[in-house]
């Protein structure tokens, strides 16, 4: 951890009660560095009262704006507050808290600008996810690796930390619907850097999926045309044109 910067664990929750508590309480014990903020993204249920019993900041949006406005929610409030490092957490119980240590660990000592943590890159599955969503991922990993001539092999995960530049990039602009992999391709053209760890991740602890198997056809199709039309961008040079383009595995 570097001395005098500010960390920000951001969780997005939407109808998290089953697990939020845990999970801010594991935050706690296990990233005492962070400060934690929830965005509760127009809960129906008392996921904000539990999140804010437990000890974290919460942010209760007026109504349900999806993932990607949760997320950008919390970017826009760390780049407000001043805030260094972002972590970015699920309110499902799928990321390991513990964890966190080594995103840092990592974005510290490889100068990247986001740790993205995987679960693809090592043998100890305990979530690979279901069977069909898993093909859409390595379908995803697929293009997105061609497309920033690096590997990315978990383009799908949350589980991320972001610096300085990556925040300011993001409380800017944001995908919407299933933000994930257009992100990593935003980084890209942004000549932002992002490197991948290998990373536990769980079965979300209750609640329910998001991507239900009706949504999954339009998850598949939305992020496919957003890669093309990516691929058609031209890219803007402001934020920090001589950096490397990158997506690297640490000792690559
Ligand atoms: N479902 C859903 N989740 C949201 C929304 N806004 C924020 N979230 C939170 O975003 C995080 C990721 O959503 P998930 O539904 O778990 O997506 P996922 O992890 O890709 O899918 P699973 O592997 O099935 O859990 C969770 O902490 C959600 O509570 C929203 O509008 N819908
Ligand atoms: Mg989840």
């Amino acid at each position: 951890m570097s001395e005098g910067s500010l960390y920000l664990a951001v969780v997005p929750a939407y109808n998290e009660s089953a697990t939020i508590v845990s999970v801010i309480e594991a935050l706690r014990r296990h990233a005492p560095t962070f400060d934690l903020l929830v965005i509760d993204d127009g809960s129906s249920d008392d996921t904000h009262a539990l999140a804010d019993g437990a000890g974290a900041q919460v942010l209760r949006l007026p109504f349900n704006v999806g993932i990607g406005g949760a997320v950008q929610t919390g970017f826009v409030y760390a780049r407000e507050h001043g805030y260094d490092f972002v972590a970015q957490v699920d309110g499902d119980g799928q990321h390991d808290s513990m964890e966190l240590e080594r995103l840092v660990a990592t974005m510290e000592a490889e100068a990247v600008d986001v740790v993205c943590g995987s679960r693809f890159l090592t043998d100890d599955y305990r979530y690979p996810a279901p069977i069909s969503r898993r093909a859409g991922i390595h379908i995803f990993a697929f293009l997105l690796s061609r497309l920033v001539g690096g590997r990315v092999s978990d383009p799908t995960s949350g589980f991320r930390l972001y610096n300085r530049r990556a925040i300011e990039l993001f409380a800017r602009e944001y995908p919407h619907d299933y933000p994930e992999v257009e992100a990593v391709l935003m980084l890209h053209h942004h000549r932002l850097r992002m490197l991948e760890i290998p990373v536990k991740m769980y079965t979300r602890g209750g609640g329910s999926s998001s991507i239900s198997t009706g949504k999954s056809a339009y998850y598949m199709l939305k992020v496919l045309l957003a890669l093309f039309v990516g691929l058609g961008r031209s890219r803007p040079s402001e934020l920090g044109s001589d950096r490397a383009v990158a997506t690297a595995q640490p000792g690559a």
